[in-house]
C-alpha cells in the first residue's frame, strides 16, 4: 500500500498547482535559433563559426550587448604561447597554438599572426626554478620552450638591460620560439565575416538581460534588450561578465572579475624583435606591427566592472620597463585603456555543460584568454553542438572546484594577479 505523509500531500498539491499554471500559460515561441551565443568576443564568434562550419549548425545568433571586438578581444596585449605547465593545460593551449598557424587561411583573413617568440625572464632563483620546471614538463607533452642564460637572452633581445647591478637583474629566461603575437581585432573581424559568410546572425547592441527556462527547467531562450530571443541551445562566452550572465539562470560560478591595463607608446620605427614578459616586476612588452611598443601590467588588486585600472600600477609598470630597456625612457606613451578579466580560484578556464540543460559557459580565462582564442571557440562549439565535452576540454569543468581537481597554472598564467 502506498503512504503518504502530510509533507508529500502538500508536495503534490503544490505540483498539481504548477501543473494547472503550466497549462494556461503562453507556451514559449518556437525556437528562432538553434543555438545562441552570448558574448561577440573572439571565443563567441568563433564557437558560432565552428557551431556553422563543423558541426552544420547554421541557424545560430551572436548576441553581444555592444560591438564586435570591442571587449577583452580588443583590449588585450595579444600574447600566444602554449608554455603551460600540467598536461590538461599543454593540450588545451598547444590544441589553440596549432589552430593559429592556419587561422589566416582558414577564414581567408589576415590575423597577421608572427611567430616571433616570447620569452620569459627569471630575476631570482624562485623564478629559475620554476620555469626550469616549466621547460622540462613542456618538452615531455612535444611543446617547445627552452632555457636561455642572460647573454643569450639579449643575443635574442638586443634591447634588453643585462647589467647585473639593477634592482632585479635578468638571470636567465625561458624562450618558446613558436609563441608570438596576433592583431586582435582582426581576429574578431576575419571569425564574424566567416561566420556571417555561413548564415550566422551577428546582433550587436543587443544585452542579455534574463535566462528563460521552460517548465522542466531546460533553457528555452534570452531576454534581451531588443526583447525575447528563443533557443534552446545558448552559451555564455561573455569574458569578465560570465557570473553575472549565469546568476541569471541561477548558476554560480567561481569567478572574481578585475581590471587589467595596457597601454601603447608613440608608433617608432621596427626595433623590438620578440615579446618579453616578467612576471616579477610585473611588465611585459611587444612591437605592433604599426611601430607602438605594446605594454601591458598585472591585475589591479581590487574586484571591480571598471574599464580602466588604478594609475599606480602602470606607474610601476612603467618603472619596470625603464630599468628592463632603459633606452626606452624618453619614449610617449600614446593611450592606456583597461579590460575586466574573470578569474578563477586555480587561474584555469572553465569551458563546460552547465546543471542546466541547454546552458553552457566559457569563461574563467582571466589574463590569458586570447592566445587560447581559436582552439577554445573550437572546443566550445563541440560541447554546445554535442552537449558533450570534447576529451580536451573535459578536465575543464565547473565541478572540479567542488571535487578538488584543480588545475593549478598560476605560475604559468604568468600576469601578476
Ligand atoms: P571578450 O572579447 O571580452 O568578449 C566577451 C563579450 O561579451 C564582450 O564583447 C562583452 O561586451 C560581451 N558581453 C558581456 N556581457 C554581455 C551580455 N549580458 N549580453 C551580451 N553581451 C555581453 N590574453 C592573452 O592570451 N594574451 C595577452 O597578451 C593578453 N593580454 C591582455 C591584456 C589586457 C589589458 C586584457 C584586459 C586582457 C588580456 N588577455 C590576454 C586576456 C584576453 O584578452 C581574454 O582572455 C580574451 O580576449 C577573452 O576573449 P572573449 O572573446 O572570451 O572575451
Ligand atoms: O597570458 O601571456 C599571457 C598574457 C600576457 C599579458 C597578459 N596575458
Amino acid at each position: 500500500m502506498q503512504r503518504f505523509s502530510a509533507f508529500s500531500l502538500f508536495r503534490q498539491g503544490l505540483d498539481r498547482q504548477k501543473g494547472w499554471k503550466n497549462q494556461w500559460r503562453k507556451p514559449d515561441p518556437k525556437p528562432a535559433y538553434d543555438a545562441i551565443v552570448v558574448g561577440g568576443g573572439g571565443h563567441g564568434l568563433g564557437a558560432a563559426y565552428y557551431l556553422a562550419k563543423v558541426h552544420g549548425i547554421r541557424n545560430v545568433a551572436v548576441l553581444e550587448k555592444g560591438w564586435i571586438g570591442g571587449g577583452n578581444t580588443g583590449r588585450n596585449t595579444t600574447i600566444i604561447r602554449s608554455n603551460y605547465l600540467f598536461d590538461e593545460s599543454a593540450a588545451l593551449y598547444d590544441h589553440a597554438l596549432k589552430m593559429w598557424e592556419g587561422l589566416s587561411q582558414e577564414l581567408n583573413y589576415n590575423v597577421m599572426f608572427s611567430q616571433r617568440g616570447v620569452m620569459m625572464l627569471a630575476h631570482n632563483i624562485h623564478d629559475i626554478q620554476v620555469f626550469k620546471r616549466h621547460i622540462h614538463a613542456n618538452r615531455v607533452n612535444g611543446v617547445d620552450n627552452e632555457w636561455l642564460t642572460a647573454e643569450e637572452a639579449k643575443d635574442f633581445c638586443p634591447p634588453l638591460n643585462i647589467d647585473p647591478n639593477v634592482r632585479y637583474p635578468v638571470l636567465g629566461a625561458a624562450l618558446q620560439r613558436r609563441g608570438g603575437t596576433a592583431r586582435h581585432d582582426a581576429v574578431a573581424w576575419g571569425y564574424a565575416r566567416a561566420a556571417d559568410a555561413l548564415g550566422v546572425d551577428i546582433i550587436e547592441n543587443c544585452e542579455v538581460t534574463g535566462i528563460r527556462r521552460d517548465a522542466a527547467g531546460a533553457v528555452s531562450g534570452v531576454e534581451t534588450t531588443r526583447g525575447f530571443i528563443a533557443s534552446q541551445r545558448v552559451g555564455v562566452s561573455a569574458a569578465g561578465h560570465s557570473s553575472v550572465v549565469l546568476d541569471m539562470a541561477h548558476v554560480r560560478l567561481p569567478l572574481e572579475s578585475y581590471p587589467l591595463q595596457a597601454l601603447v607608446s608613440e608608433p617608432v620605427k621596427p626595433i623590438f624583435p620578440c615579446v618579453v614578459m616578467s612576471n616579477t616586476i610585473h611588465a611585459y612588452m611587444s612591437q605592433s606591427d604599426k611601430g607602438e611598443l605594446v605594454i601591458g601590467a598585472g591585475t589591479d588588486a581590487y574586484t571591480s566592472y571598471t574599464q580602466r585600472g588604478g594609475l599606480h600600477i602602470a606607474t610601476e609598470t612603467l618603472a619596470a620597463i625603464c630599468e628592463l630597456f632603459p633606452q626606452f625612457r624618453r619614449m610617449r606613451m600614446l593611450r592606456n585603456w583597461g579590460g575586466i578579466v574573470d578569474v578563477t580560484p586555480d587561474r584555469s578556464p572553465i569551458i563546460a555543460k552547465t546543471p542546466v540543460k541547454g546552458l553552457y559557459v566559457n569563461c574563467g580565462w582571466g589574463t590569458g584568454g586570447f592566445k587560447a582564442t581559436p582552439g577554445a571557440a573550437h572546443l566550445f562549439a563541440h560541447t554546445m553542438a554535442r552537449d558533450e565535452p570534447h576529451p580536451i576540454n573535459a578536465p575543464f569543468t565547473i565541478e572540479r572546484f567542488r571535487d578538488g581537481y584543480l588545475i593549478d597554472e598560476a605560475a604559468a598564467a604568468a600576469v601578476a594577479h
